[in-house]
Formats: C-alpha cells, structure tokens, sequence
C-alpha cells in the first residue's frame, strides 16, 4: 500500500541518500545547491533540516527503493541500476510499483554491462545460451535473458562479482562497467549493454497530498533550474550601433542579441549562450568589434 494513504499527513519531506560510497557527496551538493542546509546529528544518520523542512536519511544505497515504497523516505538518490533491479525484483513477486525516477542528476554514470574472458570471439548473445553468468543484478539480468530468448543461469553474487569466471563459479559476469579498469583487470572485455545508468531522484509513484507535496514540487523546480543552467554562460560586450548585425550573425547558437543604452554611441549587448566559449571564439568577436567581453556563468534560474 502506498505511503499516502496509510501515512499519517507530514509537513516536512524525508530524503535518503547513501551514508558513504560514490552518491554520497555528489547527492548532497546538489541538495545544497538547491538551497537546502541540515543541522547534523551526533549519529549522523538523520540530518534536520534547517533552511527549510526538508530532512536527510544517510542509507546504504540498496535500502533507498524499499524506505521509498515503506513510505519512509519521501524520496531519495539513488543509481537508476539499483532502482530498476528493486522495482523488477518486486514485479517478479507480483508486488505493485512503488517508486519511479523523477530526475537524472547527471552523475554516478555507469553502464551494467556483459562481460565475457577476454578470448571469446564474441558473436552475439546466443553465445549466452547455457551458461552461467554472475551478476548482483538477477532481476535486470533475467529480463534481459528473457527479451532475448536466452536461456542462461544467473548466479548471484553480493561483490566481487569480476573474479567469478576465476573461481569458476560462472563463465561470464553481468556488472557496473564505468572506466573498464576492473574488467580489463580481471581479462575480461565489455559485449552487451543491459543499462545505461546515473543517479536519479526516485520518488513514490502516488503523489503526496500534504504539505510535502509543496515541498517536492519546490525542490523538483530548483533541481531544473540548476540542470538547465549547467551549460549556460551569459555573454555581454559592447560595440559600435554599425558592428552589432555582423556579430549576431558571428553567434547563431545564441539568444537573439539584447540591446541596453550605452555610453558614447556604443550598444551594450548581451545573450545567453550554451556551452563552451572558446578564447578562439571571443577573440573572433573583438576583430569583429566587440569590445569589453565577459563571459559569466549562470548559477541558477527559475523558469
Ligand atoms: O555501502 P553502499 O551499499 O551504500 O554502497 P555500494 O558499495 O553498494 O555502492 P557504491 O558506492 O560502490 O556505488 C553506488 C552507485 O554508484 C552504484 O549503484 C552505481 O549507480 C554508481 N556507480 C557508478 C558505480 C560505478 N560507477 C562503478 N564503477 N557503482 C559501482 N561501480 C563498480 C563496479 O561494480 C565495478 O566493481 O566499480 C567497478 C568498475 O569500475 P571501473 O571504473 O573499473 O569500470
Ligand atoms: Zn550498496
């Protein structure tokens, strides 16, 4: 049953993030840079939170989906890998949905990956067919057979997955791949790509219906702000009235140009551009006349 209608009503929203490991400072930067700031415990589990009702829970990363479907958490960060292994093992039980990704946060990037020994003359899945492959992911790892039509034993493990196909508990293994150093490390080579995963911000698939409602809502639209400025640099110069048409015609990836008076005849002007711009490109610009470049990035945005 879902949090929102066996929960009593709650004025202040609950995150989990991990307590250590890869998401845990990356989670809380950007739950800082979306304006949030805690009071922290002496056990350091449990963060008040002090700019605005909104708590942390510090977890292992395997216990976010479940104090989301309990209705503990609120929300929480977590790899879209361990999220979409819960909600399938759950779906393999015959249980409802009870989280879902809200936001891709941009970090944590991996990919969950076959590996085989790096001597198999890899020729496509059906090689697959009889085998037994290590993996801490079953439930993605089963699925994933099964839309194929392979028939294979998933072997489970907790860690230490790539070491498997030595010991011989498995010919092959289905793990995490970011760098491949580890595969690389153990004679294994990347062949078939499961899921492309990164952190997200799960949440319940029922809505709230108390005041953390307001709360989720506020936090999801600081989060977009961030992410849609991430890229953007605000560009300002001036130039003489007569120069302005060729240096719009030098910026065709950016906003049209904003025009303010300036002093002695000049134009200052200034737009919004998305990614890098180049000193090549700047000095593109003052041969063209712009003059008193600055380029200045954008920190955050409502829109
Ligand atoms: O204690 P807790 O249970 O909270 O932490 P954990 O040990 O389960 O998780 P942690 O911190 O290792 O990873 C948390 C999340 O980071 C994962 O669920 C993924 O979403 C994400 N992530 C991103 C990764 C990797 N990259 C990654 N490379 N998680 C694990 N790995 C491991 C992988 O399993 C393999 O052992 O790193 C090794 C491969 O790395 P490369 O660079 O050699 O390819
Ligand atoms: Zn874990």
């Amino acid at each position: 049953m879902s949090a929102s209608t066996t929960a009593p009503a709650r004025d202040r929203l609950r995150i989990a993030i991990q307590k250590s490991g890869r998401l845990a400072d990356p989670a809380r930067s950007l739950l800082a840079a979306c304006g949030l700031s805690w009071r922290q415990s002496r056990d350091k589990l449990f963060c008040f939170g002090e700019s605005l009702p909104v708590d942390l829970l510090l977890v292992r990363d395997d216990d976010i989906p479940g104090l989301i479907a309990d209705g503990v958490c609120d929300l929480g960060v977590v790899g879209l890998n361990e999220l979409d292994e819960q909600a399938k093992a759950r779906r393999q039980i015959g249980l409802a949905d009870a989280y879902q990704p809200l936001r891709g946060l941009g970090f944590g990037s991996c990919r969950l990956m076959i590996a085989v020994p790096e001597e198999w003359d890899w020729q496509g899945v059906q090689m697959l067919q009889g085998k037994r492959i290590a993996t801490s992911y079953p439930a993605i790892l089963a699925a994933w057979l099964k839309e194929k039509g392979v028939d294979a034993q998933v072997v489970e493990l907790s860690g230490s997955v790539e070491i498997a196909p030595k010991l011989g508990t498995a010919e092959l293994i289905c793990d995490l791949v970011s760098s491949g150093a580890t595969l690389a490390a153990n004679q294994l080579k990347p062949v078939e790509t499961l899921l492309e995963s990164e952190a997200v911000l799960a949440g319940p698939v029922n809505e709230l219906d108390d005041a953390r409602a307001g709360l989720m809502a506020m936090l999801l639209r600081r989060l977009d702000g961030l992410s849609k400025t991430q890229d953007q640099k605000l560009l300002m110069f001036s130039a003489a009235e007569e120069s302005v048409d060729a240096l719009a015609r030098l910026l065709p990836d950016a906003e049209p140009l904003l025009r303010l008076p300036g002093a002695g005849g000049a134009v200052r002007l200034q737009t919004m551009c998305n990614g890098a711009l180049s000193w090549q490109r700047l000095e593109e610009l003052e041969r063209a006349g712009a003059q008193g470049l600055m380029v200045l990035a954008v920190e955050k945005s409502l829109v």
